[in-house]
């Protein structure tokens, strides 16, 4: 059916009135989305099945990325250019009178995630498959992902995110494949015959099953598989006798306790909240992924203690961390082997990524509810401890101090990242900065104690999606300068390098910047009803909204510019268009309290006449991966303004790069490896130096006052905050204003002048478009190196070894 156009729209007719009863005219477009995606789903059915059969048959090494989040983004013009048919399928549609772009368009996000971490996740999906490495993911199969942002009066307001809600197109149900979790009771250990017996008790049991979506490799028939965990009850499985005897109150009680576990994400992306039912959903998906793990291993193998020979697992943060006593657990228990076996097994198989160091989202739990909750795992948990603190006591005798911050339980606290760099074989950070930071800060005992295990695997990027999909114009002009042998290998993007000084090529890429602006323009006019000047200068700061991530510092320099303006002191070089787009956790005030102060700003700044448009600021709702994918390409400057030590890596500072856009960025997280790719003349550093702010958090935070008294546009700035400019919110803004004010923990005040020129810096350079446009090609250049292909080459041999 995808092998010519009119094979094509004869089988999608036939597929139209099969599936919903209707002919091209009377179809919605719902009707006709759900019709082409079975369509492509059916197509890659059978590569996905052979992919499989490849994959048994030669016995390859399979790597499971166990995360809490995946953040996939839509998935039907991936699937489709994937698989070489998205020209042929869009040619046949328009000449149906379809345009593809609107079917795209109703396919629901999947927001499996936060951020960072579960966008991470997906793009190592994509990297996996296309450079045909076995390599799946396990996550759950949350009924509500990530909240949906509405602005209500400036405000941000959370909506149910139901994208189930017209079902999934790319999900399989696989009823056989589901497994038994068992949550609470009591455990009996018993001795016969020499033999250690562990009976678990009345536990409350969950059946995970399994939904697995095809995870497509780039035009090299490699499917892989995303298998996401759906918790159900086990009511069916009660017998009549049970069920009468617990009454059917119970029973409904008891489904809808357990369904709740994967019910929601959490849509909290650092402050541990929703304690207990975070714990379950995490050992949930660590004990069905593993226990299916295994079960797929014992098919093709007999020896358990080949286990690290055919498989490695890796841990996305310490969320999954619990499959270290996991795995003790089954081998133990369910394969009667005992520990040292056990334990060599299962630090051979297990490695482990950093995410972050912001101290609120290092996970601890409290024994109670540990223990209360799995009680087994608690067992097992001690006894690793108690094993690994006897090490300790050899090598540093009465050191109690050292011991205690290395112990996995102490103070009365499970310690998540303790248990994982104790339990895994590799101990990874995603930028230099942030690996070097875990092995001289956070974990620097550790690291001590097991040099070996610590290194580093700099983040990156699919290309394939934020670029060849996202900004398919750009693609095309590279192509034609370069050819096209930098899509399978990006590093070859380095041949544009040659190009910098061509005026023709800067002209083109100045003509598909513009074309992207237009488009992004008119979709905001239609989403905000704002009129932005696609020929002024497109500032972007897209992210999660978060105090370190200082998107104050950036409203700080558009209220100095805006006074300024006011002021006649300043003419613009270019008129500036500011656009924000991002959520905040429901329950982190301050973060929604700027999301407010963006929104109450641009009410002022847009409406006001005097200035002439001169200055436009926008914020986005609702950002997300298809958000994202609209934006970045449109990009003239991109905000990567972090407090200096804070953003373990950034991706969407890669992302933008790769679109062309300047990076305006403090020495965080990878800008530092993007400025060294590129010459620090070709990004707009400033501010702080990590080690700075590292000794200022050491030896007591810098004097907040001395700054403000010594800067009158930071008086006139905090003044308007609080009566000026907001009289009539001022109640919103107190808590943003004593926060700065009595403690700025993220240096906001302190690196404001100094951002302040580099922003004047930023204009000056945009009037020179052949500079501006020559850096832009240094940037797209050397950004090959952030592609995730380059990532995953390097834990496949580093790390997975397969
Ligand atoms: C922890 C406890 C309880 C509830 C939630 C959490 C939680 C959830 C999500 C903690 C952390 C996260 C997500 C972290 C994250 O996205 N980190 C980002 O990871 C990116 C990929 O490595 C980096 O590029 C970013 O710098 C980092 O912030």
């Amino acid at each position: 059916m995808f092998t010519n156009k009119e094979a094509f729209k004869q089988a999608f007719l036939e597929r139209l009135v099969s599936m919903h009863g209707k002919g091209v005219q009377q179809s919605t477009l719902s009707d006709r989305y759900y019709t082409l995606s079975s369509m492509v789903r059916e197509y890659i059915s059978t590569t996905w099945v052979e992919t499989n059969d490849y994959y048994k048959e030669n016995g390859a090494k399979q790597v499971y990325y166990l995360s809490m989040e995946f953040l996939l983004g839509k998935l039907l013009k991936q699937n489709l250019m994937y698989v070489g048919k998205y020209s042929l399928c869009s040619e046949a549609l328009s000449e149906l009178g379809i345009d593809i772009h609107e079917l795209e368009e109703q396919e629901s996000d999947p927001a499996l995630g936060n951020g960072g971490l579960g966008r991470l996740a997906a793009d190592f999906m994509d990297s996996l498959a296309s450079l045909n490495f076995a390599g799946h993911g396990c996550g759950i199969r949350y009924k509500y992902g990530l909240f949906e942002q509405k602005i209500v009066d400036g405000y941000q307001v959370e909506v149910p995110d139901y994208w189930l809600q017209e079902g999934n197109a790319w999900e399989v149900r696989k009823s056989d494949r589901s497994f038994q979790i068992r949550f609470g009771g009591k455990v009996n250990i018993t001795e016969q015959a020499g033999e250690i017996i562990v009976e678990h008790v009345d536990y409350e049991p969950v059946l995970a099953v399994a939904y697995d979506m095809p995870m497509v490799g780039y035009q090299n028939s490699t499917i892989n598989t995303l298998r996401l965990w759906n918790a159900e009850s086990m009511v069916k499985d009660m017998n009549l006798t049970e069920l009468s005897k617990q009454g059917y109150h119970h029973a409904m009680e008891y489904k809808r306790r357990t369904e709740a576990i994967s019910e929601f994400l959490y849509p909290d992306d650092s402050t541990p909240e929703g304690k207990a039912l975070r714990l379950k959903q995490q050992y949930f998906l660590v004990s069905a992924s593993l226990q299916s793990i295994v079960a797929r291993f014992k098919r093709l193998h007999d020896d358990m203690k080949s286990l690290p020979e055919y498989i490695a697992i890796h841990t996305n943060d310490t969320h999954p961390v619990l499959a270290i006593p996991e795995l003790m657990r089954i081998l133990m228990d369910e394969e009667h082997l005992g520990w040292e076996e056990a334990w060599e097994i299962t630090t051979n198989t297990i490695s482990f990524t950093n995410h972050t160091i912001l101290a609120e989202a290092l996970e601890t739990w409290s024994i109670d509810l540990f223990q209360s909750l799995l009680p087994r795992i608690y067992l097992i948990t001690e006894e690793i401890n108690e094993r690994f603190c006897k090490q300790l006591w050899i090598r540093y005798p009465d050191d109690w101090d050292k011991i205690r911050n290395l112990a996995i339980v102490a103070d009365h606290q499970v310690k998540m990242v303790n248990l994982a760099v104790v339990g895994s074989h590799h101990v990874n950070g995603v930028s230099k900065l942030h690996s070097n930071i875990l092995q001289k800060e956070l974990l620097k005992d550790f690291a001590n104690y097991f040099p070996q295990k610590f290194s580093n695997k700099t983040n990156g990027i699919s290309h394939r999606r934020w670029l060849l999909m996202a900004n398919p114009r750009l693609t095309e002009s590279i192509s034609e300068t370069i050819g096209t042998s930098w899509i399978s290998n990006p590093n070859e993007l380095r041949s544009l390098k040659a190009y910098k000084d061509d005026h023709s090529l800067q002209d083109l890429l100045a003509d598909v910047k513009k074309h992207n602006k237009h488009k992004l323009a008119s979709w905001i006019q239609k989403e905000t009803g704002i009129t932005v000047d696609p020929s002024s200068l497109f500032d972007v700061h897209v992210k999660r909204i978060h105090a370190y991530k200082r998107q104050l510092l950036n409203i700080f320099h558009i209220i100095d510019l805006y006074h300024r303006l006011k002021e006649n002191t300043t003419t613009l070089s270019v008129p500036r268009t500011f656009i924000f787009a991002g959520k905040a956790a429901p329950s982190y005030h301050l973060a929604k309290n700027i999301i407010k102060l963006i929104n109450a700003l641009a009410k002022v700044i847009n409406h006001d006449k005097s200035i002439n448009d001169q200055l436009k600021v926008i914020f986005i709702k609702n950002y997300g991966v298809s958000i994202a994918e609209k934006i970045i390409p449109a990009a003239d400057v991109s905000e990567q303004i972090s407090t200096a030590s804070k953003e373990a890596s950034g991706t969407g500072n890669m992302k933008f790069m790769m679109n062309g856009a300047l990076t305006i960025g403090t020495h965080d997280g990878a800008n530092i490896e993007m400025a060294e790719k590129i010459g620090e003349d070709n990004i707009f550093l400033f501010g702080l130096k990590p080690d700075e702010v590292l000794r200022y958090y050491a030896n007591g935070q810098y004097n907040v006052r001395d700054v403000y008294e010594e800067d009158n546009r930071l008086k006139y700035i905090m003044d308007q905050l609080m009566y000026g400019l907001f009289s009539r919110e001022r109640a919103d803004f107190q808590s943003i204003y004593y926060s700065l004010l009595n403690h700025d923990e993220y240096f906001v005040l302190k690196d404001f002048a100094c951002y302040v020129e580099t922003q004047n810096k930023v204009a000056h350079t945009y009037t020179n478009q052949q500079e501006w446009q020559r850096k832009s090609i240094i940037n797209i250049a050397q950004s090959g190196y952030f592609s995730s292909d380059r990532t995953i080459n390097e834990y496949t041999e580093d790390i997975w070894k397969i």
